[in-house]
Formats: structure tokens, sequence, C-alpha cells
């Protein structure tokens, strides 16, 4: 009797055993799973307006991929969907044509400070304006590329982007001239955040990248905050072999480095840098630290160093504030800054977003997004990051 029981006993423990076994694999296999990317389609193309426009379907909830690590089949498999987008209207220089011409090669003679220092345009123009401005010779989507010279280099500007429209304004007025003087082959994304969560500039730029490459094989990243302007031609917008720092000497800080590790601003990336450094991190919401980390990441992840220009080349002018305040600076962001977090579990590979639709405006590429805030205790468990006492980034000397 009593071994009759102890045999039944066993059996129901062993089936209790076996299921949550089942239960526990099969959650881990969906939680691995690689959702591939959907690939937005034209719905509406409104024209006859000042502003004329393509307007790209609406796409819910899209997720990049979940795999812990940026493999080289994932950027085959981005550039790849490039051939997908032929359908959108984005127009590409024609290959045959293209390949016969010279390649571009544009220089500056350090001398003449009349041609390489640039007149900023401090008024805030109508955008039907701007577009009469610099508007004739681009290809829907802000897209332009010299005729007379082939670029090697299809550059995409990605600019983080909440409710600051005189600052567009003038950015946009102020950085089509500046491009085209430099004969590149470049078009302007602007990365739109919706919604009430904190801002998070770093994920904008993982978003930015992703909707890119879907359209286009770009293979070179600025990365721009929308209130700095470039005051000197010679600051060329190109990628390098190393990583770029680009706005070393702003005005607002007197054209000074303000400590030697500083990388935030404007930044450029090689496609493969920055698939290398799993792009930027997600996990700070509010202002501060996401730039610090992504200097981290150079130089720990990708094991490379970064390069500037000279102060006297890479200087802005920023934009002041036009009734704009910075977000709310982020409370954690030295804890998770100098936690020594796994760079491989967040970044390009953990980038969620709701994608509303994306606007190709004369001018500009819009992309509309709502990004899922997770709070620091989600963000510390999910990263196993200690708790730990606030601690003051120690700023070395300028150089
Ligand atoms: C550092 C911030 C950076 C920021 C830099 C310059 O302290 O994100 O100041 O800011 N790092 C942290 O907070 C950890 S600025 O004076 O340009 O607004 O970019």
């Amino acid at each position: 009797m009593f071994q009759n029981r102890r045999t039944i006993l066993l059996f129901i423990c062993s089936i209790v055993f076996v299921q949550a076994l089942y239960y526990i694999v099969t959650l881990q296999v969906k939680h691995n799973q690689t959702r591939l990317i959907n690939f937005p389609s034209i719905i509406s193309y409104e024209q006859g307006s000042d502003i004329e426009k393509i307007i790209v379907q609406d796409i819910k909830n899209v997720t990049y991929f979940n795999n812990t690590s940026i493999s080289k089949e994932s950027i085959r498999e981005l550039k790849s969907s490039v051939d997908d987008l032929i359908s959108i209207n984005f127009t590409k220089p024609d290959p045959i044509i293209y390949n016969s011409l010279p390649i571009c090669n544009f220089s500056i003679s350090n001398n003449d400070s009349s041609i390489y220092k640039v007149t900023i345009n401090k008024d805030i123009n109508p955008f039907n304006i701007i577009e009469k401005h610099h508007g004739f010779d681009l290809h829907i989507g802000g897209h332009w590329f010299p005729k007379t010279c082939q670029t090697e280099q299809r550059l995409a500007i990605i600019v983080c982007y909440r409710n600051r429209e005189p600052h567009l304004k003038l950015f946009l007025d102020n950085i089509h001239p500046f491009l085209k003087q430099q004969q590149l082959d470049y078009t302007i994304f602007i990365v739109n955040q919706h919604g009430y969560e904190q801002f998070n500039r770093a994920m904008l730029f993982n978003v930015g990248v992703i909707e890119a490459l879907k359209l286009y094989s770009f293979n070179c990243f600025i990365f721009h905050d929308v209130d700095l302007l470039p005051e000197d031609l010679r600051n060329v917008y190109k990628c390098g072999e190393k990583p770029r720092h680009m706005s070393v000497a702003v005005d607002k800080f007197h054209y000074r480095l303000l400590y030697s590790t500083l990388f935030g601003g404007v930044t450029a990336f090689s496609v493969s840098d920055f698939m290398g450094a799993n792009g930027y991190p997600t996990i700070y919401w509010g202002w501060g630290g996401e730039d610090d980390d992504m200097y981290l990441r150079v130089v720990k992840k990708l094991k490379k160093s970064i390069t500037r220009y000279p102060v006297s080349i890479a200087r802005y002018k920023m934009i002041r504030t036009l009734n704009h305040t910075s977000g709310k600076p982020n409370p954690d962001r030295y804890t998770i800054l100098y936690s020594k977090y796994n760079y491989d579990h967040d970044g390009l590979n953990t980038t969620n977003y709701k994608l509303h639709n994306i606007v190709f405006n004369k001018l500009y590429i819009l992309i509309n997004v709502t990004l899922k805030e997770e709070s620091f205790e989600q963000i510390r468990m999910r990263l196993n990051i200690k708790k730990r006492e606030t601690k003051k980034p120690i700023r070395k000397k300028k150089v």
C-alpha cells in the first residue's frame, strides 16, 4: 500500500517536472526567435501642396533582431532589404552613368578663409521658403548626390528630434547648402519621438539607422543634434577608419572641448563600426550619459579609438534655446555608465519601437516613432546591473 502510494506520488511528480521543463524550454525558444523587419509600403502620395510628400505605411511594433549579437548575416540581411524597396520612390544614381564619372574630390585650401568659413543663415524661414532655397535640385526625401562626379560614401544624417521646429528650420536651411558644397551623396533623416516618455536620444539614432538601411545602402552615418550648425567647410561630413567626434569646438563652450572623452553633439560612424559597437545604447532615458556610453563602446567593444578634426576646423554654432528646455537629467545615468554591463545585451539588437509612419518630405525624411520606456528597475534586472551610489564622472584634462 505504502509502496503503491510512493510510486503514484513519484509518477505525478515526474509528470509535473516534465511539463515544467517543456514550459521553460518553449518560453526560451519564443524569446530567442528572430523577428524579421517589416518593410514599409507606400499608402499615399500627396501632390500639389507646398510640401510634396510621400507617406509610408503605418507599421506597428517593429522589432529588430532579438539575437544577442550582431552578425555579418544581419548586416547582409539589412542590405538585401534595399532591393525590396526599389518600389519606394527613393531616387538613386544610375549605376551605369555614375560609374563612368570621376570620383568626387572635395578639398579646400587652408589659406583662404573666405571660402571655408560658412555664413550661417539665422533667419527662421517657413518650410516652403527653405524648399525654394534648397529644394530645387533635391530628390524626394531630400536625397542629393553630385551630377558630375561619383561618391564613394552614401551618407545618412540621422537627427534625433522632438518638438523643436524653429531649430529644425534653421538646421535645414543651413545644412543643405553645406553638404551640397562638399559634394556628398546624402539624405537627412529626422527621427521624431512621439508620446510622453522621456526622450531617448540614443535609441532614436538606432531607429534612424535601421529605417535608413531599408531604403538605400548607406555606408556612413552622421548622428546629429538639431541645434548644431557647422561653421567650416573643411569639416567634411565623411566617415573614416575610426568613429569621429565632429562637434569638437562649440561656440557655447568658447570653442573648447569640454573633456577629452566627450562624444556628444555630432558623431560619424561607418556602417561596420556602428554595427560592431552594437549601435547606441537604448537604456538612457532623459538627459545625459548615452554619448559617454557610446564612447566606451568604441573603446571597449570595437577596440578602436575615436578621431577628431582639429579644433580650428570642427567648429559649430549652437542654436540658442528658442524657448526650448532640455530633457530632465537621468538620475541613474552614472550607475548604468559605470556598471560594466555587457554591450552585446543592449543596443541596436534591442531597439524596439512603434513606427507610426515615414514621410518623404522635400527636404528630409521624417520617421515618426513611439519608444517604450523601461524603468530603471527593469533595466537593472535585464542587464544585471548592481545598485550603487551615484558617482560623478571624472572629467579628464582638456585637450
Ligand atoms: C556630460 C554628460 C554628457 C553630455 C556632456 C556635455 O556630463 O552626456 O556632459 O553636455 N554625461 C553624463 O551626464 C554622464 S552639454 O554641456 O553639452 O550639455 O553630453
